[in-house]
């Protein structure tokens, strides 16, 4: 299994670990979660605009965790490839009802933001996760915001902001690369005070990243888990990316447009999972709830890890 409860750094978030909020619904069976997107945004690469106002945000959360999920992700910046940056204040101003409310309403809420202050917000309002696409590099105040907070931390690969993200995109052999640089970082958030326990790592997908360097890290998954620090929970950010429109164009060569890609995340769900992936961020939940189920059947009948990924994400201790 990739990371989890058998990982030197990653060593899982038992359930209810460190007392308060925070545990994932208990499941059936341990398996990979599923983690919903909620894009508080007008411009986001496979949902822009559809969950923009508070209202619907809030009721799309509420929906994907009434289909299954297990946490959803609130970020209020698009991180498409193009993209400029929002102010912090606009980005606040999307994200705070949203998280203040799927919080009150008792649900698992992680906060997709690379700015510190934005996630001070989140955490004060109770989110149990910090979900940073720049693995701290955006903001060098955030490694410590979450080792105060004693929240799980996604640590994703990153090499810049998404204006020019594509000028990053060189690689001589990505999984080695990736895998440095994500140790990197995260021996750097460590070194800032975050309990490795609660690291979570993510290939970041699409960041900086084109279709070609994309698949060698999902075929390396186990891999890109195994870092200096120890071996640690992944997390899997396929979810209707570019790269599926592509890989699924038609005879034209044009890409699929990404709202048809859903059947291609189920499959990389399914597949990462039987990995042994920690979570996937989905913007479909109930396919690939299915999805997860079916590789935790499939792991179990192999007798891999008896424990399997952990069940849940903690909250503070
Ligand atoms: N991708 C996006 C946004 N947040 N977070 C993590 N951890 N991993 C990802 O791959 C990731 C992310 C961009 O996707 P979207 O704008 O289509 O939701």
């Amino acid at each position: 299994m990739i990371g989890g409860p058998g990982g030197s750094g990653g060593k899982g978030f038992p359930p209810g670990s460190g007392g308060s909020r925070g545990v994932v619904p208990p499941g059936p069976a341990q398996r990979c979660l599923v983690m919903g997107v909620v894009n508080v945004t007008p411009d986001s690469f496979s949902d822009g605009g559809q969950w923009y106002g508070a209202d619907a945000a809030i009721a799309h959360g509420l929906e994907l965790v009434a289909q299954g999920a297990d946490i959803v992700d609130v970020g209020g910046e698009s991180t498409r490839p193009g993209a400029q940056r929002i102010s912090q204040e606009e980005e606040l101003r999307r994200i705070g009802p949203v998280v203040t409310e799927l919080v009150k309403a008792g649900l698992p809420v992680s906060i997709d933001t690379m700015r510190a202050p934005v996630a001070e917000f989140a955490l004060d309002a109770g989110v149990q996760l910090v979900n940073d696409v720049s693995g701290g590099l955006a903001d060098p105040d955030m490694p410590r915001l979450v080792a105060a907070a004693r929240v799980s931390y996604v640590v994703v690969h990153w090499r810049g902001h998404s204006h020019d993200m594509y000028s990053h995109a060189v690689y001589t052999d990505v999984v080695r690369e990736v895998r440095d640089e994500l140790s990197r970082r995260v021996d750097a958030v460590i070194d800032a005070g975050v309990d490795p326990g609660r690291i979570v790592i993510d290939p970041g997908l699409g960041f900086g990243k084109r279709p070609e360097h994309n698949w060698p890290l999902l075929a390396s998954l186990a891999d890109v888990a195994t870092l200096a620090a120890g071996t640690f929970p992944v997390l899997v950010g396929a979810s209707r990316k570019r790269f599926l429109g592509n890989l699924l164009a038609g005879p034209d060569g044009a890409p699929r447009p990404f709202g048809d890609c859903d059947g291609a995340t189920v499959a990389i769900t399914a597949l990462a999972a039987a990995a042994g992936a920690w979570c996937v961020r989905v913007h479909q939940v109930p396919l690939n709830v299915d999805a997860v189920r079916v590789a935790a059947a499939w792991r179990k009948a192999e007798g891999a890890d008896a424990q399997g990924p952990p069940l849940s994400v903690t909250g503070r201790s």
